[in-house]
C-alpha cells in the first residue's frame, strides 16, 4: 500500500469517527425530554400494540402544542410511526376535554369532577367500542400536563395495559425566579447569561423560548419571575412590558404565567431619585409612599397598562427592605402597608403580589436568623388576601443545611409561598454535581409541631394546615444561556425536581432521581442504581466538606463558593468570624435559651429539643450551640474528632462520585461523560481545599491535631 493511500484511509478513518462521535454525542439541550426508544424489546412490542395512533379531539394552541409533543415523539419512542388520525381505532391516543361529546359518553365525568383546573386523567377504556387510552381534562392545560405524563410513563418505561391515573397539583403556583438582569447578567447564575435577550425583543425570537416553556410544562412549572428580585425599575417601562409581553405571548399556551419583580422606588422621577441617593425610578413623583394617594394611583395606573400588555399577568415579587433595595420602611411604613398598596391595584385584575420575608435588618435583633420572623410575625392578619409572604427555607440564606425558617407555622392567617433556590449559590455553583432532592425533601418533611405533631412544611405551603386560600412555591433557577442550560449536566435534575415536587411533594428523591436518569442518561437498570447512588449522597457530603454539623456562611464573602472561614472585614452578618465563633473553648454560634434564644422561635417541643445541646439533632448542633471542642458527640467522639471525621468523609464521598462514574463510562454518552468528569475533578480539588482550609483555621483554636488517615 503506498503511503498516500494509508494516509487517506487513516484520514477517512478519522473523519468516520469524528462523524460517528459528532452525530452521537449529546450536548445536553435536550434535557430530560431526549424521547430515545425503548431499550426493553418485551415492553416496545406491548407498546407498539397498544398505541396505533393520536387523536386531538379539541382545537386550541395547546392542543396544537400537543398534537406535535405526541406526534414527534411517540414515533422515536415506539420506532414505528403513529400517525395523527380523525377517525377512532383501536390502540388510539385519544386527547380531549371533558366537555366533548365524546369523552362525556366516556363515564370519566365522576373521576374528572373531582379534579382541579390543572388536573388531568389517563385512563385505559373503550370509545366507540375501541380500547383507547384517553387522555382527558377540564382545560387545556391538563391535557397538556396528561400528555407529558403519558409520554414519561413510555420513557420510563411503566406498564401501560390498564391505566387509571388522576393527578392534579398540590400547590397552585408553581413558579421559577429568574435572577436575571436587563444587561443580561444572571445574578448568582453559573450557566451562562440571560435566557432572555432584550435588545432582540420583541421582534426577534429565540426559538429557546420555546424550549424552555416546553420543559417546564413537562414538569408542572405554570409560572416565572423573569427579572432579578434587585429589581431595575426599567422592566416597567413600556419598552420592557412589549418584550415582557411577547414571552408572556410564547408561554401563554404552554400554562405559564409572567409575573414581574418590581422595585419599591419606581414612581419616583429619576431627578428625584438621585436627590434621594435612591436608584432610579421612572415615575414623575417625589416619594413612593405607600400611605401617600399620588403613589397608589401611580401604581394603579402602571398596573392597568401592564394588563393591557400582558391580559393574564400574574402579579409582583418584592425585595424590599432587605439589602439596600427600597421600601415602606423607607417611609416609616410596614411591610404590610407596602404589599397591601400593590395587592389593591392587582386585585380588580386576579393578580397577586409575593412579598418576600428575606430581610435582615441589623436593629432587629443582634442574631440575623431572627431577624424575619420577628419583623413578620406581627403582622399576620394585616395582608390582603391576594398576598403571599415568600420565604426562603432557612432562616439565614440557602446554607448547605440550616433548619427551618421559624416564619413556618407562625403565620397561620397569611399564605406562605416557600422559595427554595435551584442555582447552587452556596453549594458550588455550576461546578459541583449536588442533587438537591433530598435537601427539599428534608424541608418539606420538617415537622414545625405548629399544630402538633405531622405540621409539616408540605402541610403548611400546600395549605392543609392552615387552610391558605391560595399555595405556592418559587425556586431561584440555575437556567442560563449555556447549551445544556444547567452548566453542570447533573443540575438539570434539580431543575426537573423542582418541578416534580412543587406538583407532588410526595415523590420521593429515589423516584425523581429513577425519572431523571431514565429519560436524561440511561435504561441501564444497573447503571442508573450507580448514577441513583452518586445522587444521592451528593448532599450530605457537600454539607460535610463545607459545612458539618451545622456550621454555615463561612464561604468566601460575595463570592460565596471557596471557603474563607477567617473572614472578618465587610458587614458583622457577612462575616464569616459571626456565625462560627470559633474560640479556645468550643465552636459554633449560642442560640439556645443561654445565648440568642433563636430556639424561642420554635415551637414546643422543637424548642426544648433544640435547646438542650444532648437533645439537638447533630446536624444542627453548631448552628444552635457553642459547643466545647471536647464536647461528646453520640458517636462516643468529641466535637473535633467528629469534625474532622466529617470533613473527611465529605472528601471521600466525592472519590467514590469519581470512582462509580469511572466504572459506568462505556454506558453513558461520550460527551455527558467527559462533561461530568471533568467537573467532578474540580470537585475534588475544590472539596479538598475546603476540608483543609476549615480544619486549619479551627484547629488554630482547637489546638488539636488533624489525623489525616480516616
Ligand atoms: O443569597 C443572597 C444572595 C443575593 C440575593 C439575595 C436575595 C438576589 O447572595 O445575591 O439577591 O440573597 O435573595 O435577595
Amino acid at each position: 500500500m503506498n503511503t498516500l493511500f494509508k494516509s487517506s484511509l487513516s484520514l477517512a478513518f478519522l473523519l468516520t469517527i469524528i462523524f460517528f462521535n459528532t452525530a452521537s454525542a449529546d450536548d445536553g439541550y435536550d434535557l430530560w425530554l431526549k424521547y430515545n426508544k425503548v431499550g426493553n424489546q418485551a415492553l416496545l412490542e406491548k407498546y407498539s400494540q397498544a398505541i396505533s395512533s393520536i387523536i386531538v379531539l379539541d382545537k386550541s394552541k395547546t392542543c396544537r402544542i400537543i398534537q406535535k409533543e405526541l406526534s414527534a415523539n411517540l414515533p422515536k419512542l415506539l420506532a414505528k410511526p403513529v400517525p395523527l388520525k380523525r377517525m377512532i381505532i383501536a390502540g388510539a391516543v385519544v386527547i380531549g376535554k371533558s366537555n366533548h361529546p365524546l369523552i362525556k359518553k366516556s363515564r370519566c365525568a365522576k373521576q374528572l369532577g373531582a379534579l382541579n383546573n390543572e388536573g388531568y386523567l389517563i385512563k385505559s377504556t373503550k370509545i366507540n367500542g375501541k380500547q383507547c387510552i384517553l387522555i382527558t381534562a377540564k382545560k387545556d392545560i391538563g391535557l397538556l400536563y396528561g400528555s407529558f405524563h403519558f409520554l414519561r410513563l413510555i420513557q420510563t418505561q411503566q406498564e401501560i395495559d390498564n391505566l387509571n391515573i388522576a393527578s392534579q397539583p398540590k400547590i397552585q403556583y408553581r413558579i421559577l425566579n429568574h435572577w436575571d438582569n436587563l444587561d443580561g447578567i444572571v445574578e448568582r447564575g453559573y450557566a451562562g447569561k440571560s435566557l432572555w435577550k432584550w435588545n432582540d425583543l420583541p421582534d426577534k425570537i429565540d426559538k429557546r423560548y420555546f424550549d424552555y416553556a416546553r420543559a417546564n410544562a413537562s414538569i408542572g412549572v405554570n409560572g416565572t419571575v423573569i427579572n432579578n428580585v434587585n429589581a431595575n425599575p426599567n422592566i416597567l417601562r413600556p419598552e420592557y412590558l412589549k418584550k415582557a409581553a411577547k414571552l408572556a405571548d410564547i408561554f401563554r399556551p404552554y400554562g405559564i404565567r409572567v409575573f414581574l419583580s418590581a422595585n419599591f422606588s419606581a414612581p419616583i422621577s429619576a431627578e428625584f431619585a438621585i436627590e434621594q441617593n435612591r436608584k432610579g425610578g421612572i415615575g414623575d413623583l417625589k416619594t413612593s409612599n405607600p400611605t401617600d394617594p399620588s403613589v397608589q394611583q401611580w401604581w394603579k395606573n402602571k398596573v392597568k397598562e401592564i394588563y393591557k400588555y400582558i391580559p393574564d399577568f400574574g402579579g409582583f415579587l418584592v425585595k424590599a427592605n432587605s439589602e439596600g433595595m427600597p421600601g415602606p420602611q423607607d417611609y416609616n411604613k410596614t411591610h404590610a402597608e407596602g404589599a397591601n398598596m400593590l395587592a389593591e391595584a392587582l386585585q380588580p385584575y386576579k393578580g397577586i403580589v409575593m412579598w418576600r420575608a428575606f430581610v435582615y435588618d441589623a436593629d432587629v435583633d443582634p442574631d440575623r436568623s431572627k431577624r424575619s420572623y420577628k419583623e413578620f410575625v406581627p403582622l399576620d392578619s394585616q395582608f390582603l388576601p391576594n398576598i403571599f409572604v415568600q420565604a426562603k427555607n432557612g432562616p439565614i440564606d440557602f446554607q448547605p443545611r440550616e433548619p427551618i425558617q421559624p416564619l413556618f407555622g407562625a403565620m397561620p392567617k397569611t399564605p406562605l409561598m416557600l422559595e427554595i433556590q435551584l442555582t447552587q449559590e452556596y453549594l458550588g455553583h455550576s461546578k459541583h454535581l449536588v442533587y438537591l432532592a433530598p435537601m427539599w425533601k428534608e424541608y418539606l418533611e420538617f415537622d414545625t409541631y405548629a399544630k402538633g405533631p405531622g405540621s409539616t412544611l408540605a402541610s403548611i405551603i400546600d395549605g392543609t394546615l392552615h387552610q391558605y386560600k391560595m399555595t405556592g412555591i418559587a425556586g431561584v433557577t440555575n437556567i442560563g444561556n449555556d447549551r445544556n442550560w444547567c452548566g453542570h449536566f447533573f443540575a438539570q435534575a434539580n431543575w426537573y425536581t423542582y418541578g416534580r415536587l412543587a406538583w407532588d411533594h410526595s415523590l420521593t428523591a429515589e423516584q425523581i432521581a429513577d425519572e431523571w436518569i431514565t429519560m436524561s442518561l440511561t435504561k441501564n437498570q444497573d447503571v442508573l442504581k450507580i448514577v441513583r447512588s452518586i445522587m444521592m449522597g451528593s448532599w450530605e457530603a457537600c454539607i460535610n466538606y463545607m459545612t458539618p454539623l451545622g456550621l454555615h456562611h463561612i464561604m468566601q464573602e460575595g463570592f460565596h463558593y471557596g471557603p474563607e472561614p477567617s473572614l472578618g472585614k465587610g458587614r458583622e452578618d457577612w462575616r464569616s468570624t459571626y456565625y462560627h465563633r470559633a474560640d479556645s473553648v468550643g465552636l459554633g454560634y449560642n442560640r439556645s435559651s443561654t445565648g440568642s434564644d433563636a430556639v424561642s422561635q420554635y415551637f414546643s417541643p422543637l424548642r426544648e429539643t433544640f435547646d438542650n445541646i444532648e437533645t439537638c439533632p447533630e446536624k444542627y448542633l453548631l448552628w444552635f450551640h457553642h459547643a466545647a471542642w471536647d464536647h461528646k458527640l453520640r458517636s462516643g467522639k468529641t466535637l473535633w474528632e467528629e469534625l474532622r471525621a466529617k470533613y473527611y468523609s465529605g472528601t471521600n464521598y466525592v472519590n467514590e462520585m469519581i470512582e462509580k462514574w469511572s466504572s459506568v463510562k462505556t454506558y453513558i454518552d461520550p460527551d455527558i461523560f467527559m462533561h461530568v468528569q471533568a467537573r467532578l475533578d474540580t470537585q475534588k480539588t475544590d472539596a479538598g481545599i475546603w476540608r483543609d482550609t476549615c480544619l486549619q483555621y479551627f484547629q488554630g483554636f482547637s489546638k488539636k491535631p488533624i489525623i489525616t488517615a480516616e
